[in-house]
């Protein structure tokens, strides 16, 4: 089995608010610190931004549903203005002189999800240490203090208090109606940090309480005292009166969406409380029990030098960025990945943001909403293959909410571009567009910048949550229904041309024209591709399910075979648009988004099995160039590694590290976006192991520099959890266990001559196929 470093992020200084920016969102608000050096904690309900500093902490606070409405046309920067704010700052003054403080390390610790700060101060060494649980839904901080390595008594003293910043009548310029309030105070045991944000009229509750072993603990209006103390534990949780209901979006008074739900007072306060019983050492048990029930499933080993751990993690970083590749770095990089999903897209949690569930903001670049041309799919890209399926879930419970809106909008979109199309009964499925938060989606339209693939780009996540998970009774009760009923919309919005049938009002997302306006066309690869993959899927779950009697069906299977999702151009290029002859007639050239090779990857329909398509694709890849922004990167990491091409694929996840992270191993876009994290992790499992052609392909685009290691817990479609052991870039163990019962297929070169623990099929030199009960495991010895 895989053995794996210990996986740390450390510095050895703590986070500071503002610092130099190159980033002109960031000289507005300077808050630059934060997005480079606060380091991230989170469990889907709420996200915290450690900072680690001395004299007075700083603990920054963001709940997702704590939100304000898009402010469209105000002049500021970014698509999406207003959208997640911060939710507010916890503090705690030490009393302690930053300057004497010595031997200071910080640092967040993979392995238990746990940030740490500790400093030697007048010959005692102050540990804090951080966690904010899922079960429990708590941050708690612990405080202890030592002596020559001993517990010492009476030296914990310090005053929390909580802040609720950017309190004015406005979010962005006045007269917005996006402000917010604070009518926080203090109760004999706690401190209540209360407020109303006006955009939605959400109001948002936070409670911090503490507990000593020793000493005293007091409240006050000035804080949370904790005096003389052996050790003490902050409590902290917070809420708001949020509900992620159809009615909040079908609600078109922002004033109104959440007028019948209750106030979080009594929920907040149960939740502490029931936290502050236990004790700090059974909440982290309970933490820990649960976080590595999902961290713990996937294992990497790509060798890496004992002396990168022993460097701060920022110097690895930029000794990177000076060409001193770190394997330890390549690592961490990836498992971070899967780290930042787990804190922050869990069951009954809210889904994943563009900034995950982390804002220092009142107002965050494209309202850190969730943006659905390519960031928010590209966020649970790894769900299914890095063995956090049900990370995925809030975003499907995301979905059920706002279907019932985005129908409408399917109706009203049809009933206007396409009349002859409407169906009277209220039957055109479902339209969405790109920026959307907890409170509202938006639409696709004739205009748009991206075209209406941007749909069909969302309901195929819910397909490989199925083929990851094999969960039939899923398919059937949640993503047919979805998947359905987009093939429903889309098979409304072709027309005829030539003989084929094409998008109207069709756009390759975000491609300009060189006047800056957005290129609106026919059929686009994108839109083609995604109606394709729609169509395709439909028809899948259709047979899976044994449905046969539903009309549309029938409809589908005459509109597929006209779509020609993938045309070759004169360059041997696939052609973005099918008015594009060479390459970049039309468009940006090296634009960041590579939409005409979503068949490639996120969607299959370019494969091995189609080497002229695959030849496109490398062509295509190759002109639109490496260098771009952190998640198109990722993209294009993601798309190398379905070539097969393992040295460019690692180009693309050098170039990542090189070029678009910051010192907290955050995506760097610029500005932080969480989407390249997430990409980066998918782009990395699909170097090691594929299942996209029917067959399971261990070590499917394996680079030179990775030649010699192993992994565990990689899931193939099926889900079947493989693990690997290499040597000099060749296999020479598979394993695999069947999460779910079914056959699966496995290729690879001599693999007929190998040693195989179970009896399976061979079907040829380089392919067997193994039948295999649920919870059956195998292992192939080459
Ligand atoms: C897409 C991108 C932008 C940005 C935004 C959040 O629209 O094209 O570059 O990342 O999402």
């Amino acid at each position: 089995m895989t053995k794996q470093a210990p996986l740390r992020l450390w510095y050895t200084a703590p986070a500071p608010t503002a610092c130099e920016t190159d980033f002109a969102w960031q000289k507005r608000q300077p808050l630059a610190g934060w997005e480079k050096w606060s380091l991230p904690l989170g469990n889907s309900y709420f996200g915290t931004s450690v900072f680690g500093r001395i004299a007075v902490e700083r603990v920054n606070v963001t709940e997702n549903s704590f939100s304000n409405p898009f402010y469209w046309g105000v002049p500021h920067w970014g698509t999406g203005n207003g959208g997640t704010r911060t939710f507010g700052n916890l503090y705690f003054a030490t009393g302690h002189e930053t300057d004497k403080a010595e031997n200071f390390v910080r640092d967040l610790t993979l392995d238990d999800a746990a940030a740490h700060v500790s400093y030697d101060y007048e010959g005692i060494t102050y540990r804090r240490e951080y966690i904010v649980s899922y079960p429990d839904r708590v941050l708690a901080v612990h405080f202890t203090a030592e002596k020559d390595g001993a517990p010492v008594s009476g030296k914990i003293s310090l005053t929390a208090y909580t802040e609720i910043p950017f309190v004015r009548g406005y979010c962005i310029m006045e007269g917005d109606g996006g402000g917010r309030t604070d009518e926080s105070y203090a109760t004999s045991d706690r401190l209540i940090m209360r407020g109303v944000g006006l955009g939605y009229m959400v109001t948002q509750e936070g409670q911090l309480r503490a507990k000593a072993v020793g000493g005293t603990v007091s409240v006050s209006e000035n804080g949370i005292r904790v005096e003389n103390a052996n050790e003490a534990t902050f409590y902290f949780t917070c809420g708001t009166n949020y509900q992620m209901e159809a009615r909040v979006f079908l609600e078109s008074d922002p004033h109104k969406k959440l007028a019948p739900y209750a106030d979080p007072h009594e929920a907040v306060t149960e939740r502490l409380d029931k936290a502050c019983e236990m004790s700090y050492a059974e909440l982290y048990a309970r933490h820990i029990a649960d976080y590595r029930s999902l961290f713990d499933r996937v294992k990497l080993n790509i060798g890496y030098d004992e002396a990168d751990l022993m460097i701060p993690t920022n110097i690895l970083v930029t000794r990177y960025k000076n060409e001193s590749r770190s394997a330890y770095l390549e690592t961490l990089y990836y498992q971070y990945g899967r780290y930042l999903l787990i804190a922050s897209s869990r069951p009954g949690g809210y889904p994943a943001t563009l900034q995950g569930t982390w804002t220092a903001y009142d107002s965050s670049p494209w309202g850190s909403d969730y943006h659905h041309n390519i960031n928010v799919q590209m966020n649970y890209w790894p769900s299914g293959i890095a063995n956090l399926a049900e990370c995925f879930l809030p975003y499907s419970e995301y979905a059920k909410a706002y279907l019932p809106k985005a129908k409408r909008i399917a109706d009203e979109y049809i009933a206007n571009a396409y009349p002859e199309n409407l169906s009277s009964k209220g039957e055109n499925g479902w339209a969405l567009g790109t920026a959307a938060l907890l409170y509202c989606i938006t639409g696709t339209s004739a205009k748009d910048h991206s075209g209406p693939g941007t749909g069909a780009f969302t309901s195929l996540l819910f397909w490989d949550h199925y083929t990851y998970t094999g969960d039939t009774e899923y398919l059937r009760e949640v993503a047919y229904p979805i998947l359905r009923d987009m093939s429903l919309f889309l098979s409304k919005v072709l027309v005829e041309k030539d003989g084929k049938l094409l998008v109207k009002y069709s756009a390759s997302p975000e491609q300009q024209n060189p006047d800056g306006s957005y290129y609106q066309t026919m059929g686009c690869a994108f839109d083609q591709q995604m109606v394709y993959e729609s169509h395709r899927r439909v028809l899948e779950s259709a047979d899976i399910l044994g449905i046969t009697d539903d009309p549309l069906l029938d409809v589908i299977r005459a509109q597929i075979d006209r779509l020609d999702p993938v045309l070759i151009g004169l360059d041997g290029q696939i052609k973005e648009f099918r008015e594009e002859e060479h390459y970049g007639d039309i468009g940006e050239y090296t634009h960041r988004h590579i939409s005409h090779l979503v068949g490639l990857y996120p969607a299959t329909i370019i494969n091995k099995n189609t080497p002229e398509w695959l030849e496109g694709a490398k062509v295509s890849l190759t002109k639109r160039s490496d260098k771009s922004t952190g998640w198109a990167a990722a993209h294009r990491l993601c798309a190398w590694a379905r070539t097969g091409l393992g040295n460019r694929a690692y180009d693309l996840y050098y170039s990542m590290l090189k070029n678009n992270t910051l010192p907290n191993l955050w995506d760097d876009h610029p500005p932080f976006q969480i989407d390249g994290n997430f990409g980066a992790v998918a782009g990395v499992s699909e170097m090691l192991l594929q299942s996209q052609a029917g067959y399971i392909d261990f070590l499917a685009a394996l680079p030179d520099v990775w030649k010699d290691g192993s992994f565990d817990g990689l899931v193939a479609r099926g889900n079947f959890v493989c693990g690997c052991d290499f040597a000099n870039g060749k296999v020479t163990e598979m394993r695999i266990t069947a999460q779910a019962a079914g056959k699966c297929r496995v290729k690879y070169a001599g693999i007929a001559n190998a040693k195989i623990s179970a009896p399976v099929a061979v079907l040829a030199e380089d392919m067997i196929e193994i039948d295999m009960g649920l919870g059956a495991s195998i292992t192939i010895v080459l």
